[in-house]
């Protein structure tokens, strides 16, 4: 039996400090939340489209638009065995793969839910708590930035990422190295630099990062080739893997030796599962990338985070470093260990609480089957 209905929700929610990148600041997390219903199990998914086309092409509405005309008639229609053969219905689809993965990780939840089985252990993933660090966006000032690390390292985080830009990249991982020699710390541009920044990319070696995350353009792997080529420092590939077939061709021409995962842009969990077993193959460590996700995505997340080749800390910080109140009923914790704990109740492990995520909620509509009969 397909699904009985598809709840489409867009929501709001505060973030307790603005998060800076190379490409915009965010001062409230706007996401899709969608619900699957079906044998009284409801189950969730969370898109990680922003409202405009910044970290890439797709945005909410946009995403909307294809969750609600293409992909919801799949799911109220057809029965499908697994989100595999979910993701092998979307073919025809070109991209979109924030849209997609909305409704790949719903049925995900959904099929735990069903199975009484965690996300986790439906995945195949092996660790009881995954290694977590924490991103840090463009601050005002340096001290302001040593401020913010300080208290990061306070609550346990092991491992420091800030964001970095033109005109805010050496002097920043300077001060924090003549601060901090042994901490695990890496750099993201989002995109920032070009061929021509690779003098100031290459003194970015002196200061033992364990990555940088994604300097050059986001559709690019040749000149990311011929960086790594010049630095000692790995190169992290964000933006520009969106499938398998994309990791393959940068790991063969060397664009990269790190890769992030970010179930949203590689179209869903099952693409991450096969990007993360082409990683471990190829010995590429990989690393769980996040998107400011409510408790929801955080627990796609952690449960990706869980599979064995994820052997770097991700970017899946606490609810608190966040929210003031994250939209479940017990909230994501950093452990005295500094890591976050796999959930093991069936699907995502956490309950929404419906009380908060109506209060986020700025629009909401519920589609079935009627909606696209002839
Ligand atoms: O590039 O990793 C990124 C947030 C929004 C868009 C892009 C990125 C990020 C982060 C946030 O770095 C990491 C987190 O969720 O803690
Ligand atoms: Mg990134």
């Amino acid at each position: 039996m397909p699904v009985e209905s598809v709840e489409i929700r867009e929501i709001n929610l505060p973030l307790v400090s603005p998060f800076e990148t190379s490409f915009g600041v965010e001062k409230v997390k706007e996401a899709i939340i969608v619900a699957l219903k079906k044998n009284g199990v409801t189950a969730y998914g969370e898109c990680v489209a922003a409202s405009g086309p910044w970290y890439s092409e797709e945005t909410i509405a946009s995403a909307k638009y294809i969750i609600k005309q293409l992909l919801a008639p799949i799911v109220l229609k057809e029965e499908l065995d697994s989100p595999a053969s979910f993701i092998d219905r979307t073919k025809a689809i070109r991209g979109n793969n924030m849209a997609v993965a909305t409704v790949e990780m719903g049925l995900w939840d959904l099929m735990g839910k069903l199975r009484d089985t965690s996300l986790s252990t439906l995945i195949g993933g092996e660790k009881k708590e995954v290694q977590v660090g924490v991103s840090i966006g463009i601050q005002p000032t340096i001290a302001d930035l040593l401020d913010n690390i300080s208290s990061y390292l306070n609550d346990g985080y092991r491992r420091i990422k800030i964001k970095i830009k033109p005109g805010y990249d050496l002097e920043p991982v300077k001060e924090i190295r003549k601060k901090y020699p042994k901490i695990l710390l890496q750099v993201d541009a989002n995109s920032a630099y070009s061929l021509q920044d690779s003098n100031m990319l290459s003194e970015l070696d002196t200061f033992d990062l364990l990555l940088i995350e994604q300097p050059l353009a986001h559709d690019d792997i040749i000149d990311h080739s011929k960086l790594q080529k010049l630095l000692n420092t790995p190169l992290c590939l964000d933006e520009s893997i969106h499938s398998v077939e994309d990791a393959r061709k940068a790991i063969e021409i060397g664009a990269c030796r790190i890769i992030n995962i970010k179930a949203g842009r590689m179209r869903g969990l099952a693409c991450s599962k096969n990007l993360h077993d082409l990683c471990q193959l190829h010995k590429i460590p990989v690393w769980c990338g996040g998107m400011l996700e409510t408790g929801i995505g955080r627990a796609f997340n952690v449960a990706l985070a869980s599979l064995s080749g994820f052997t770097l800390p991700g970017d899946i910080s606490a609810s608190k470093r966040y929210f003031k109140r994250d939209i479940i009923t017990k909230e994501f914790e950093l452990t005295k260990d500094g890591t976050l704990e796999v959930p093991t109740a069936p699907g995502i492990g956490v309950d929404v609480d419906s009380k908060l995520l109506d209060a986020c909620t700025t629009s909401k509509e519920t589609l079935t089957v009627q909606q696209f009969r002839p």
